[in-house]
């Protein structure tokens, strides 16, 4: 195979060696590494990854020491730095208390898990974790599901290439149409994920292929190969599944949850997968979703498919998470009665209540898919007696393929702040960790989200991309974390010793970058404007007259989908209060998702006080203003970084300025065409 994409040919042939470190290169573990520390995990029948993380948690310690000068020492040889399993009156296996007094750290937890969470807490504090005194401080994870999907591909399709979505070369599971046999590449980034907080992946797309669908059948030991990989670092591993795995690898005529075969070879599949990866998490589906097959095809519902699939895994612990990313993807562009952003509430909300306890729904966290702006999807708060979990998009399908520099942290932040209820009700995050208000608490779904990470030596295509990766299990272990301390966490422990200058530098580049992306990109949450199926690039009208359900309905007159009750299609009715109100009237709804919500006069005035049309013509102007500052602040700060890495950035960033001028001037052009009105300060658009 080739290099992919974003990977220079040396690095490929240099393999795994060239791989940049990541946030974990040897010098950010120079504060532990340089103290006595001793590590007590009691002699004790631990479960097979408790076990293996303690072997972990003690060659991070020695390694540690044996690079920085400290030593492994006993308890009664006066330690610096204490990690014990110790009880807890929790035993919430992740937690771990972290105290300083009398000039020791120490770091406890009921397991070894929480202790290497502990560890890695220690290596984000650096020095700081051994001065002073410190305050005992509990750290517990928000939720106990955090998870990152692959959407790898054993097989290279010719147009998507081997990870669908994927923006950073090659799958780091699979090549040359099986698993790697060498698997050191997952290790490290086993390693990486722990280090952020994600504790479960998913290893093959949920769109299944024929070859994949294997991974049930001849090829699960190779499953089970890497499964043996992330266990060491805390991580359990899920598989897609499809639909039609009993008609495809089973032979039989049919799929139908209500069968009695169908039943029997799930459950005997089930049987087989478990007895090769004993703590496997359990299956992701995508079912009657863009193609995919599902149980519509036998007039049954989601709810009778996930339980039957529920049914089948129980005994091994198993869990199903079932995606609601089902709408109509055929749908006639003329018919405007059909709403796409209507379908995940319409198809999932009337089985509340109906799904089995091992089944987790898994909701997009906007009712459309992964855009740089769209509103929460209000299916995550209508289902009190469903375990909701929120998918989110590492991967940047919608948000410039890691060749732009947009950071998310601040976006998944804010969307997983929301607050369903009004301000100071729970959040997004608190209904994922099972906190609906009309809920008992128990029905916990989690938070996933699509990895970015692909064989380019950098990771992740553009290297400021490893920092959504970081982010994001941050924020799954803490959604309340300040995004942009987050963000100088990535740069500590990424970039030891960096200077000030430096550190500034990517503070400017990326804190507001979101921002800046939205700005050049559609205005005013009105989504799309992408070029079709590559979802890179402007191109407005792209999705206007597809089946795909994206419209913007722009004219003369006006653009924006018109989704009230009022007189649209009633999507707010989906929403509870006050947001139902909020969003129905544009007098309320905010400017940001005018046209998400309303179809208005390209006159209409923002509560900024700016007309739609000249809201555009500013945003873009201020766009490509705003990536030509990046890039230069870059060009004054490329010497502080290694050569290699300074050099795909700036590539990236030359990138980044061609991509953002096209996206001005063809929106800015098209809203000029559409609305006849020129810029009010006679910037340049091409007529
Ligand atoms: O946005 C769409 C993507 C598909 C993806 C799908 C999904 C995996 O364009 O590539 O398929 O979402 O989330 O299932």
């Amino acid at each position: 195979m080739s290099a992919p994409a974003g990977t220079t040919p040396a690095a490929a042939a240099a393999g795994d060696l060239a791989v940049h470190p990541a946030w974990l290169p040897d010098a950010a573990f120079a504060a532990l590494g340089a103290r006595r520390v001793t590590v007590e995990i009691p002699a004790r029948e631990w479960p097979a990854m408790s076990a293996q993380v303690a072997q972990t948690v003690r060659a991070e310690v020695a390694a540690a020491t044996a690079a920085h000068g400290g030593a492994v020492v006993g308890a009664h040889e006066d330690p610096d730095v204490v990690l014990a399993v110790v009880p807890h009156s929790d035993n919430d296996p992740e937690s771990f208390v972290f105290v300083r007094d009398a000039g020791s750290t120490r770091i406890t937890a009921a397991d070894p898990r929480g202790l290497l969470y502990g560890l890695f807490h220690l290596v984000r504090l650096g020095e700081a974790a051994f001065e002073g005194e410190h305050e005992v401080e509990r750290h517990a994870p928000h939720t106990p599901l955090r998870m990152l999907n692959h959407w790898d591909n054993i097989a290279v399709h010719p147009v998507m290439g081997q990870v669908e979505r994927g923006d950073s070369g090659g799958s780091i599971f699979y090549a040359d149409g099986k698993v790697r046999a060498d698997l050191t590449r997952v290790g490290r980034y086993a390693r990486l994920l722990a280090a952020a907080g994600v504790n479960r992946v998913s290893i093959n797309n949920v769109n299944v292929g024929h070859l994949e669908t294997r991974l049930l059948g001849d090829l699960l030991p190779e499953a089970a190969r890497i499964a043996d990989v992330f266990r060491p670092y805390g991580i359990t591993t899920h598989l897609s599944v499809s639909w039609a795995a009993p008609v495809r690898l089973g032979g039989l005529t049919t799929s139908d949850p209500a069968d009695a075969d169908v039943r029997r070879w799930w459950a005997e599949a089930a049987d087989r997968v478990w007895a090769a990866i004993p703590d496997l998490g359990g299956f992701v589906i995508k079912a009657d979703s863009e193609g995919q097959p599902g149980p519509f095809a036998y007039g049954r519902s989601h709810a009778d498919g996930a339980n039957m699939l529920a049914a089948a895994v129980a005994p091994h612990g198993g869990l199903i998470h079932w995606r609601a990313f089902v709408y109509d993807h055929e749908q006639d562009w003329r018919d405007r009665s059909t709403d796409r952003a209507k379908a995940a509430y319409q198809h999932f909300v009337p089985h509340d209540g109906t799904f089995a306890d091992n089944v987790v729904v898994q909701v997009k966290h906007g009712p459309l898919d992964f855009q740089v702006r769209e509103a929460v999807s209000p299916a995550i708060a209508a289902m009190p007696r469903t375990r909701v979990g929120v998918e989110f998009q590492v991967t940047t399908e919608y948000l410039g393929h890691q060749k732009h520099a947009v950071y998310l942290g601040r976006m998944w932040s804010e969307l997983l702040g929301f607050a369903y209820w009004g301000p100071g009700s729970p959040t997004m995050a608190d209904v994922a960790a099972g906190g609906h208000p009309d809920g008992d608490g128990t029905r916990i779904g989690g938070l996933a989200a699509v990895s970015n990470v692909g064989d380019d030596e950098f990771w992740t295509g553009h290297p400021f991309a490893q920092a959504n990766l970081y982010a994001w299990g941050r924020l799954t272990w803490n959604p309340g974390a300040d995004p942009i301390a987050v963000l100088d966490e990535w740069i500590d422990l990424t970039f030891p010793g960096l200077g000030d200058q430096g550190r500034e530098v990517l503070h400017r580049i990326l804190d507001e970058s979101w921002e800046t992306y939205e700005r050049y990109t559609a205005p005013l949450g009105v989504c799309f404007m992408v070029s079709p199926h590559s979802h890179y690039g402007p191109s407005p009208d792209g999705y206007e007259y597809t089946p795909w359900g994206t419209y913007h309905f722009a004219d003369r007159d006006g653009i924006g989908v018109d989704r009230t009750r009022a007189t649209g299609s009633g999507f707010t009715a989906q929403y509870p209060a006050p947001w139902r109100d909020v969003y129905e009237s544009p007098q309320t709804c905010p400017d940001e998702l005018l046209l998400f919500f309303h179809h208005v006069p390209y006159t209409h005035v923002l509560h900024s006080g700016t007309s739609v049309v000249q809201h555009v013509y500013d945003t873009h102007f201020d766009g490509v203003e705003r990536v030509l500052a990046a890039r230069d602040a870059w060009a004054e700060a490329a010497g502080h970084f290694p050569a290699a890495l300074a050099d795909r950035v700036t590539e990236r960033f030359a990138e980044q300025v061609r991509s953002a001028t096209d996206w001005r001037d063809v929106v800015n052009t098209y809203f000029f065409r559409h609305s006849g009105i020129g810029d009010e300060r006679g910037r340049a658009i091409y007529r």
